[in-house]
C-alpha cells in the first residue's frame, strides 16, 4: 500500500509505532522496523546518552529506518535532538508540545520531522514551520491525550493541510486503518497494540491487563492539572482521580505517579502503577509478533479498501 508517507520514509506499510515512553526501546522498534513498519524510539525523560545507545543499538538489529520521539516536556529535549542529530536519524517525531524551535536544524540536516498535533490550529502552524507530515492523534489514545476524537480530529487536519496526515488513537486492526484512510490519513500510528507485542520488553502482568481490558477499562487522570493521561483503571488512577477531586495541589498528585510508568513497565506493579493504554485496549485479544501483527493488519485493511474500489 503505497503512500506519500511510504514514500517519504521508505518503508513499506503505512504504520508507526507510537513513541510511548519506557515501552518504545530498540527491541521494539528494531522488531517493527524490520517488519516493514516505522520503528520508533521514545526518548521520553530519558538522558540523551542513553537515547543515543537506544539508536545504535536498533541499529544492531535492522538496516531499516528506524524515528526517534522527543518528548517536548521533557527539560532535556534540547540534549536529545542534538544526540539524534549527531546519530544521524533521518526520521523525527514529536509529543507533547511545540518543536517549532528545532525545526530549523532538523530540516537544514535533512531529517524528516513529523510532530503529534491534537488540534487544526497545530497542524497548520507546523506545516508553516516545514513539517513533513503531521501525526494528528485523538483522546483514545493512551498516555498524554488533546480533547478531539480521532473520528472528528483527522478529516479536519486533513482539509487544513497539504502535507501528509498520520492518525493516531484508537487503531487497533485492519479496519482501524482503512477508516483512517477515509477519513483522509495515509498511515496510522498504534500504541497499544505493540505494548503486547512478543518483542516489547513490557512486564507481563501489564501486557495481560491491556489483553483483559474491556472497552471501558481506561479514565483520564490529570484533567485538572492539564496534563490529561489516559490508563487502565486501577487503584492508581482511582487514588489520582479522588485526589483531583478533592482539590489537590500539583504537587501532591504528582508526587502519587512518580516513577508510576516504570513501575508498571519494568516491576509489573498493576496497582500502583500507571497502566498508560488507549481505549482500543478492548479489541487487542492476542500477544503476537510485530511482523505478525503488522501483517495480519495490513491483509485485513488492503481487503477493505479493495472492496470499497470494487463498488
Ligand atoms: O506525548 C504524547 N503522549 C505521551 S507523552 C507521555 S510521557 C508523560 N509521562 C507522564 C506525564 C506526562 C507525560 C505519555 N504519553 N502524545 C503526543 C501528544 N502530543 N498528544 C498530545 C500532544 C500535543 C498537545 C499539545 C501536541 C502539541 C500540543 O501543542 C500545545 C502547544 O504547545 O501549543
Amino acid at each position: 500500500m503505497k503512500t506519500r508517507v511510504t514514500e517519504l520514509l521508505g518503508i513499506t506499510y503505512p504504520i508507526f509505532q507510537g513513541g510511548m515512553a519506557w515501552v518504545a526501546e530498540h527491541h521494539l522498534a528494531a522488531a517493527v522496523s524490520a517488519a516493514g513498519g516505522l520503528g520508533i524510539i521514545a526518548a521520553a525523560s530519558a538522558p540523551a546518552e542513553v537515547v543515543r545507545s537506544e539508536i545504535r543499538k536498533a541499529r544492531e538489529l535492522t538496516d531499516k529506518p528506524v524515528g526517534v520521539n522527543i518528548m517536548l516536556m521533557n527539560p532535556n529535549a534540547p540534549e536529545v535532538a542534538k544526540v539524534v542529530l549527531e546519530e544521524g536519524v533521518g526520521i523525527v517525531t514529536t509529543g507533547a508540545g511545540n518543536p517549532a524551535k528545532f525545526m530549523k536544524e532538523f530540516k537544514e540536516a535533512g531529517v524528516k520531522v513529523i510532530p503529534v498535533v491534537a488540534s487544526v490550529a497545530m497542524a497548520k502552524m507546523m506545516e508553516r514551520c516545514g513539517a513533513d507530515g503531521v501525526i494528528a492523534e485523538g483522546m483514545e489514545s493512551g498516555g498524554h491525550i488533546g480533547s478531539t476524537t480521532t473520528m472528528c480530529l483527522v478529516p479536519q487536519v486533513a482539509d487544513a493541510v497539504k502535507i501528509p496526515v498520520i492518525a493516531a488513537g484508537g487503531v487497533g486492526d485492519g479496519r482501524g486503518i482503512a477508516a483512517s484512510f477515509m477519513l483522509g490519513a495515509e498511515a496510522v500510528q498504534i500504541g497499544t497494540r505493540f505494548v503486547t507485542a512478543k518483542e516489547s520488553i513490557v512486564h507481563t502482568n501489564y501486557k495481560e491487563k491491556i489483553l483483559k481490558a474491556k472497552d471501558i477499562d481506561s479514565e483520564v487522570t490529570g484533567m485538572s492539572t492539564g496534563h490529561p493521561i489516559r490508563q487502565i483503571r486501577n487503584q492508581m488512577s482511582r487514588e489520582y482521580l479522588r485526589l483531583e477531586k478533592e482539590g489537590a495541589g500539583l504537587e501532591e498528585l504528582e508526587q502519587l505517579t512518580l516513577g508510576s510508568l516504570r513501575r508498571a513497565v519494568m516491576d509489573g506493579d498493576v496497582v500502583n502503577g500507571t497502566l498508560m493504554a488507549g481505549q482500543i485496549a478492548g479489541l487487542i485479544r492476542k500477544e503476537q509478533t510485530c511482523r505478525e501483527i503488522i501483517e495480519e493488519m495490513m491483509e485485513e485493511a488492503a481487503g477493505l479498501l479493495g472492496e470499497r474500489d470494487r463498488c
